[in-house]
């Protein structure tokens, strides 16, 4: 039996629509929030006040920037073409317009004003940390994080990359754990070199540097899993010191703290006395 030239047709015409929909269905699948997506080329999904801010500045200004591009372009093209050589072989001797310079100084000026107002105001909302319900310290150490709870206890435990858990590079052996809608004031600080603390979701990105603390804060709006890497080149396993954190319920915040007091009890400590003694 032959199949018709048609038939074929339409059967790889189907093939790829079934490829197509798995493709999408896979990219679906990783698109989860709080982590980068395969050939992602827009920012990850806010899970912050100040992250929904920031998208909203990135937006606005590359409105601002596409339509200077165009125009610019526009004029280029105008001026090539209406006065070339050619088209316009004898050229104007106008050398001064006050009005057009005028214009030319006053727009971009009232430009640069329109994009420094919203742009201190996101600087002020990052800087000024709003009061905080929660501290945590992260101590950034070559190369894992030490996370720190001051206020619950002074719970103390490291966090280092997990090589048979999921998302790979990203998922950690313990993670930061916080609770939702509250906020939550980020101490960084290094303890051998100069680290960078950073969860795009939640749009921060501190340094953490060795005899200082920086500060920092956010407000996750969604629960779940959020991660981000270290952000400063601090030697040969920087890309192997991801963040994780998970963001959970007020209720299931209290059950990890009571939960995390036992379990970091002893071992909480231990690995940071090592690397102070050792730099002793
Ligand atoms: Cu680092």
């Amino acid at each position: 039996m032959t199949m018709s030239r048609g038939k074929i047709g339409r059967q790889l015409l189907g093939l790829a629509a079934i490829g197509i929909a798995l493709a999408v269905g896979g990219v679906s699948a990783f698109a989860e929030a709080g982590q980068p997506k395969p050939w992602e080329m827009t920012m990850q999904t806010s899970a912050s006040p100040v992250m929904d801010n920031i998208e909203w500045f990135h937006t606005f200004l590359l409105w601002i920037i596409g339509t200077i591009t165009v125009f610019v372009t526009v004029l280029l093209v105008w001026v090539m073409v209406k006065f070339n050589a050619k088209s316009n072989p004898v050229p104007s001797r106008t050398t001064h317009n006050t009005l057009i310079e005028v214009v030319w100084t006053i727009v971009p000026v009232m430009i640069l004003v329109g994009i420094a107002i919203p742009s201190f105001r996101l600087l002020f909302e990052q800087t000024d940390i709003p009061k905080a319900d929660l501290t945590v310290k992260a101590t950034g150490k070559q190369w894992y994080w030490t996370y720190t709870y001051p206020d619950n206890g002074k719970i103390e435990f490291d966090s280092l990359m997990a090589q048979d858990k999921k998302p790979r590079l990203l998922a950690v052996d313990n993670e930061m754990v916080v609770p939702v809608n509250k906020v939550i004031r980020v101490q960084t600080t290094g303890a051998d070199v100069i680290h960078a603390f950073a969860v795009p979701a939640f749009g921060i990105k501190i340094d953490a540097i060795p005899g200082r603390l920086n500060e920092t804060w956010f407000k996750a709006t969604k629960t779940g899993m959020f991660y981000g890497q270290c952000s400063e080149l601090c030697g040969k396993d920087h890309a192997f010191m991801p963040i994780a954190v998970r963001v959970v319920s007020d209720q299931e915040f209290a059950s990890w703290v009571e939960m995390a007091k036992k379990k970091f009890a002893s071992s909480g400590t231990g690995a940071y006395a090592v690397a102070q003694a050792g730099q002793q």
